[in-house]
């Protein structure tokens, strides 16, 4: 082998890694904006469902103010929607009201919100750890009115009645449980039929 084909090849080898550590990090790029699949506890944390069309609609509203500073949770609202024989469905759900978080002391407490289907919660599954609202670690007061909004959807779900329930309740990190009161909410249910 010649000093200049030892060179060359050299360089070829130089370039080739070049190009391979290029293509490496481009595609760690590509990959960087994608959520990532594994929460801390290791779970799934990306659920998906698919529909061919919404068949049924149902909005429930409310006027009246409530007020309850409890970490149990109660019951805002029930219904029962039914899934006729005809195929699988899936519930998309939204829940949007008037809201106020506080009087929690100046712990980082917030107030949550979830829905239940046939006392299964719809996703995405997080319990308490969902904030509806937040006492803004004190800073929110009993004016503190702001309009919040959630949504959730079932699995698919097999012909039946099945009960629809939102629930709410205040997380208290530390002395004092927060006030949460909602007014003016509105629960708006969709079927999705086709479910898959
Ligand atoms: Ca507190
Ligand atoms: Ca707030």
């Amino acid at each position: 082998m010649s000093a200049i084909s030892g060179s060359m090849r050299t360089w070829r080898i130089i370039s080739i890694l070049a190009v391979a550590t290029a293509l490496f990090f481009a595609a760690q790029a590509a990959f960087a904006d994608e959520p990532d699949a594994q929460g801390p506890q290791g779970q799934d944390l990306i659920v998906a469902r698919n529909g061919r069309g919404i068949v049924q609609v149902r909005k429930i509203s409310n006027t009246v103010a409530q007020a309850r500073a409890d970490t149990t949770y109660g019951t805002l609202i029930s219904t029962v929607v039914n899934v006729p024989v005809g195929g699988a469905s899936f519930f998309d759900m939204r829940f949007s009201a008037e809201s106020a978080c506080y009087a929690g002391g100046t712990d980082t407490d917030w107030c949550t919100v979830r829905i239940l289907v046939n006392g299964v919660e719809a996703n995405p599954v997080v319990g308490t750890d969902f904030a509806f609202d937040s006492t803004d670690g004190g800073r929110e007061t009993s004016g503190s009115w702001e309009s919040h909004a959630m949504e959730r959807y079932t699995n698919c779900l097999q012909p039946g009645n099945y009960s629809v329930i939102v629930q709410w309740a205040s997380v208290n990190l530390a002395g004092a449980i927060p006030t949460f009161r909602l007014d003016d909410w509105t629960l708006a249910i969709e079927r999705v039929q086709g479910c898959v």
